[in-house]
């Protein structure tokens, strides 16, 4: 068996305008669809970043992937990693270095190879999948659940549906920490999940605290809770706001990426079990990369990991990452951004063949519509909050070309080719607006 054909499609999907540190969503988010084609027929499919710099990634490796056997991943991961280390290797030009505490997830250059690979790995394991007869999880070695638990991903954001203004406003504005348990009633009324994360780092420290302290009375300490203010806070507030939910973010919550840096982190813990609160530090900011977790972990900075296959080199670097993190003692939960049912299908397929994923998986999809998924027979549907593992070959699911072409369509329309919150900010909210870190 072997790769003939490559075919990329750059999609636009609507975007509600959520908030968060990095800034304001655009109204579109770009995502890129990878199908592979082998000389007898059998097509994989995967969803990436989009725009043009991880398609041109992609592009670059056409001739490498042409004639290649999907099953040999592991020779092309040692080809572009070499390539990568070149690249990496004494670069200070990226500010952040490979953290995600400047860049939003898909714009860091640094990781472009473990983008790019992801990518590829996941349409081959969808080809070797239908090839076998047997969905990818059972590729990857085998479920250990059958269900992946997901978590309501809240989010502060100002009224509007995203796209042209012509896509519902589901969620309406949510700018207080009432709107904030409204939004979870609602999401939690739909999908059912059981766990709750806020995006922080948004409104005032004192505003988010009472938010969170709102959902707790709302929904009970059954329902788990953790807040992302993506850096936006310094030592003293990280400690400060742990402090002030001590109660509320126990019980199998947590707190992500409070400040910057993994030294600030490590302060951040000092600092907390010194006054004997337990919450444990997460993040996907400041460990983006097997070679961040050791240190992460002398450190004792974080001691949860957010893995996510799309920047992290696909599924089997997951399931290294969750074995890794049980062998030093760490928890794992999963990283999400703006994606619609296929990279849903990869996140829940690799979650269910990860022994040592302790947490729901964050995701995205409640911010996207039926009117732009591109999945086959419409959008994935959650049970109880999980996702149910299909027993269909490969990743399960198969592409609409119709609602694909719609995206294709919506792609060549707009002009906006590059997440930048930080620019639409500017242009919808407040024309100073500068990320600064730490805000608070
Ligand atoms: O969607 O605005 C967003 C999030 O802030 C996203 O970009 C983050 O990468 O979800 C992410 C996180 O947990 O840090
Ligand atoms: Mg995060």
């Amino acid at each position: 068996m072997k790769i003939s054909e490559l075919k990329l499609h750059s999609i636009a999907i609507a975007d509600p305008p959520l908030r968060s540190s990095y800034g304001l969503h655009a109204p579109w988010a770009l995502r890129t669809i990878v199908e592979l084609e082998t000389d007898d027929g059998i097509r994989g499919v995967s969803e990436t970043y989009g725009g043009e710099e991880p398609r041109a990634a992609l592009e670059a490796i056409r001739n490498r992937l042409m004639g290649m056997d999907p099953f040999l991943l592991t020779g092309l991961l040692r080809d572009m990693s070499r390539d990568a280390d070149a690249l990496t290797e004494g670069n200070t030009s990226v500010p952040g270095g490979r953290s995600q505490t400047w860049l939003v997830p898909g714009e860091n250059p640094l990781d472009q190879t473990t983008r790019t690979f992801a990518a590829v790995e996941i349409a081959c394991l969808d080809i070797i999948g239908k090839a076998a007869g047997r969905p990818v999880c059972d590729i990857l070695g085998g479920r250990v659940r059958d269900r992946v638990p997901f978590s309501a991903y809240l989010f502060y954001k100002h009224a509007g549906g995203g796209g042209n203004s012509d896509y519902p406003d589901e969620y309406g504005e949510v700018l207080t920490p009432d709107a904030v348990v409204r939004e979870c009633r609602q999401m939690v009324r739909q999908y059912g999940f059981r766990e709750i994360k806020v995006k922080g780092g948004v409104l005032e420290p004192a505003i988010e605290i009472e938010s969170i302290r709102t959902l707790r009375s709302e929904f009970g300490p059954e329902m788990p809770l953790r807040i992302d203010p993506n850096c936006a806070w310094s030592s003293d507030t990280s400690v400060h706001v742990a402090e002030s939910l001590r109660e509320e973010l126990s019980g199998g919550g947590y707190l992500e990426d409070p400040c910057p840096g993994l030294d600030g982190m490590a302060e951040v813990r000092r600092r907390l079990l010194d006054c004997d609160i337990q919450t444990p530090l997460a993040s996907n900011v400041a460990v983006t990369c097997l070679a961040d977790v050791p240190r992460a972990r002398q450190l004792d900075a974080v001691q949860i990991v957010l893995s996510d296959p799309h920047y992290w080199g696909g599924l089997r670097q997951v399931q290294l990452l969750s074995h890794l993190c049980s062998v030093l003692g760490m928890g794992l939960s999963m990283h999400s951004n703006s994606h619609l049912g296929v990279s849903l299908m990869a996140m829940a397929h690799v979650a269910a063949a990860s022994p040592n994923l302790t947490f729901a998986c964050d995701t995205h999809y409640p911010w996207q519509t039926e009117r732009d998924e591109i999945v086959a027979g419409g959008r994935i549907q959650f049970e109880n909050g999980c996702v149910p593992i299909p027993d269909r070959p490969g990743l399960g699911v198969e592409l609409d070309y119709d609602q694909l072409a719609r995206g294709r369509e919506r792609y060549e329309k707009i002009a906006f080719r590059k997440r930048d919150d930080e620019a639409e900010m500017r242009k919808h909210v407040d024309p100073g607006w500068k990320r600064i870190l730490p805000r608070w």
